[in-house]
């Protein structure tokens, strides 16, 4: 078994039952255990133009699943919660990225990992840390020097 981590964000359509929602599916997912999830965030919008605040989250599972089959069972999930994919970076219903998938590095065409913005968001890197405060990444970065450089964003605990 892997360990992963799942970043979970929504800002359309009660994002904190989005959130719930998609766990339980998560749970559903085969050769999977959700083992923890983060408190919910209430976080800013990071990107262009104007959108309602966020709801986030972090997860850990552990899995069987290849990258490839953890990411198509994530995109069913958020096929599941109506998810358009129209402007990057546009308000979403359920968005869900494979941080790390254990200590590899991949970067195929539908796949980077570790998730290549996480060390910008603190709406990631806060309830990852709550989660696993050691945590190093594949690199060797600590998560305590990624949080320490990370520029800061409102951010609460919901
Ligand atoms: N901003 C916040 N605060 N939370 C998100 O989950 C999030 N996701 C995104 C963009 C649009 C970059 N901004 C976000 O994809």
């Amino acid at each position: 078994m892997i360990r992963c981590y799942i970043g979970l964000g929504s800002n359309l359509a009660d994002p904190a039952a989005q959130l719930r929602s998609a766990l339980g599916q998560i749970r559903n997912v085969p050769q999977t255990t959700l083992v923890s999830c983060s408190d919910f965030y209430a976080s800013a919008p990071v990107g262009p133009g104007e959108q309602p605040d966020y709801v986030n989250a972090v997860a850990c599972l552990e899995t069987a699943l290849s990258p490839e089959a953890l990411l198509d069972a994530l995109q069913a999930i958020e096929n599941l919660h109506g998810r358009k994919r129209t402007l990057r970076w546009g308000a979403r219903t359920l968005d869900l990225d494979i941080l790390l998938y254990g200590n590899q590095q991949l970067d195929t065409a539908r796949l980077q990992v570790p998730h290549p913005r996480m060390a910008e968001r603190n709406f990631v890197l806060e309830p990852l840390a709550e989660l696993s405060p050691e945590l190093t990444m594949p690199d060797g970065t600590s998560l305590r020097t990624l949080l320490a450089q990370c520029p800061p964003n409102r951010l609460h605990r919901l």
